[in-house]
């Protein structure tokens, strides 16, 4: 009898997997296009050559096409072939068919307003992060569906961790760090984290201040002068300012209990905070960070006294680290198994919060420290150099008594070529080396090197990489996910989120970007859990307990904002 179940099972496996090999599977920008932008869908497991694309309502044929000649790709195990459609222009709701298959709809829509929600789902999305206040129901409502909740770790009571006593701040000594963002599906908040991401936002804030200037975010702060992205920004730098000791101007690198906590609401979870670690990239990251707020912020009238604390405590922190030149990075103590953010090197900090320190204060000194002669990457927490970069690609005139602007410019037009050749000659389009945690992270990171490229460079060809990159998150990926909760026909929906996880709701607070395919870690879930475990461009999984690749994180938002932000803007 057994036997006879499983001769049934495997003939219905072979039907399965006969039916799958038959089908086309096509994945498009589960949003949609900018009538004027490049319009593509990827195809893996071509069978027929001829794509129509279809009105959604009267599923009448409006286009016909050929598909790409198939081309195998090592990092998802599939042959992929792209339906290009960019010459349909006409507004609508589509869909693509091939042979008997279909893609999810989409919509092509007049103008860059087409990602407003987006922009703005993405945005709140760290409101819905702040620590320690009651999250309202006011701001809290989307699409019906309401997400406030009661404040949790206050932190206005947190623990120096033993592992940091000095003669000024002994064991224990009671510290004051309220505020800030949680880093990501856990509640604690981490330094590093907190200056990567602030300075992706305020960097989309000064290359995109037309379209803040204008936006509101529905936030507490909304009725104020300031544009929501900076109030909201401004949640996460008076916390950062916390994290400081004012006795010696180093930077501490986290808050976090001993233990990650299981999952409860943040109300809810009581246990004991600690400040801990105390490293200079920690230092440099955020006397960047600082240095760039003391900027943006200068002459704000809602934060009056903001712009000179930022420079001061800029100042110190730089001073702090310049004064330490062994580095070590960051281990946990012993007792603590919350996350690292563990750089290996501290030149690329150094770099970045040097770049900073001669842009703010023009003083000459800095520059000994800015070598230009290096290879600059994509963005990441562990290697920040590109973001001083950036700053002195934004700020040329002021830099050029100081620094060589030509090497400058030919350092960042030699990354934004390099990911524009990614898209243009690899297989899978995805400029991205490898599909490590965070891939989406560093597919949004690339993604707003090319927006700055046809930004900051005015050359017109970045900008179908860039919206690749979106189109890519949004669901034209070989898992045929839309990455963004609640936006797409099929989106994350069991996050690894300890508020989503415990706060009743069915549907995932919105606008949370989930790390995606990661194909080195396996282990959360278990391997044989994961649909494929050894392709990489599919390695992601929709369960709880994918922290590897189903968490939320601030780093990975950013630059999701920043990359929406400036397509949103490129279509008028
Ligand atoms: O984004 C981080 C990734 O680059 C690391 O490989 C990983 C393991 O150290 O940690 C990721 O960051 C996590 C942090 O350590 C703790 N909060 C959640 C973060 C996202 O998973």
């Amino acid at each position: 009898m057994k036997h006879g179940i499983s001769i049934i099972v495997s003939v219905l496996l072979s039907l399965i997997s006969a039916t799958l090999m038959s089908q086309n599977f096509i994945y498009v920008n589960q949003i949609g296009y900018p009538t004027t932008a490049t319009k593509q869908a990827l195809v893996t497991n071509l069978t027929e050559k001829t794509f129509f694309v279809k009105d959604a309502v009267s599923h009448n044929d409006v286009m016909k096409g050929t598909v790409s000649t198939g081309k195998f790709w090592r990092e998802s195990n599939e042959t992929i072939s792209w339906a290009d459609f960019t010459s349909l222009k006409k507004p609508g709701k589509y869909f693509i068919k091939i042979g008997k298959d279909k893609s999810e709809t989409f919509e092509i829509r007049e103008n860059g307003k087409i990602y407003d929600d987006l922009l703005t789902a993405t945005v709140k999305g760290f409101y819905f992060w702040r620590s320690g206040m009651d999250i309202l129901p006011e701001y809290a409502t989307w699409k019906g569906i309401n997400y406030a909740r009661k404040a949790g770790h206050i932190d206005s009571t947190v623990y120096l961790h033993a592992s940091l006593t000095s003669a000024k701040r002994p064991a224990d000594t009671e510290l004051n760090s309220h505020g800030g963002w949680y880093d990501a599906g856990e509640y604690a908040k981490y330094t590093t984290n907190a200056a990567i991401t602030v300075h992706t936002l305020l960097t989309s804030y000064i290359t995109e201040h037309k379209q803040y200037d204008t936006l509101s975010f529905n936030i507490p702060e909304s009725n104020n002068s300031t544009p929501d992205l900076l109030d909201e920004v401004m949640y996460e730098l008076r916390w950062m300012l916390t994290m400081q000791d004012p006795n010696d101007g180093g930077v501490y690198n986290k808050v976090t209990p001993l233990k990650f906590p299981s999952f409860l609401m943040p109300a809810d979870d009581k246990a004991d905070r600690y400040m801990i670690g105390k490293t200079i990239d920690c230092a440099y990251n955020f006397a960047a960070t600082m240095a760039l707020a003391s900027r943006v912020y200068d002459g704000n009238k809602d934060y009056p006294d903001f712009s000179e604390k930022a420079k001061n405590a800029a100042l110190y922190a730089y001073k702090f680290a310049s004064k330490h030149s062994e580095y070590r990075p960051f281990v946990n103590p012993p007792d603590c198994n919350t996350g690292t953010y563990d750089s290996e090197s501290v030149d690329d900090e150094r770099f970045w919060a040097s770049c900073e320190l001669l842009i703010l204060t023009g003083d000459k000194k800095y520059a000994e420290n800015i070598n230009l002669f290096q290879i600059f990457n994509v963005p990441y927490w562990g290697d920040v150099a590109t973001l001083g970069l950036i700053s002195l690609m934004l700020n040329r005139d002021a830099i050029s008594e100081a620094l060589d602007v030509n090497a400058v410019e030919k350092r960042f037009k030699a990354l934004a070529d390099n990911l524009l050749a990614m898209y243009k000659y690899q297989t899978g389009k995805v400029p991205l080396r490898e599909f490590v945690w965070g891939s989406n992270g560093q597919i949004a990171n690339s993604g707003m090197i090319l927006a700055l490229g046809k930004k900051v460079m005015k050359a017109d060809k970045y900008t179908e990489a860039a919206q690749y990159c979106l189109d890519y998150i949004l669901g034209c990926n070989c898992t045929g996910y839309c990455f963004v909760t609640g936006f797409g026909s099929l989106s994350p929906h069991y996050i690894h989120d300890r508020r989503c996880a415990t706060d009743g709701i069915e549907e995932p607070i919105p606008g949370y970007m989930v790390g995606g395919p990661n194909v080195k870690q396996t282990t959360d879930c278990g391997r044989s859990m994961y649909p494929t475990n050894r392709f990489a461009a599919r390695a992601y999984l929709d369960e709880e307990c994918s922290y590897s690749t189903n968490e939320p994180a601030i780093n990975w938002n950013a630059p999701l904002v920043f990359l929406t932000a400036f397509i949103r803007g490129e279509y008028k």
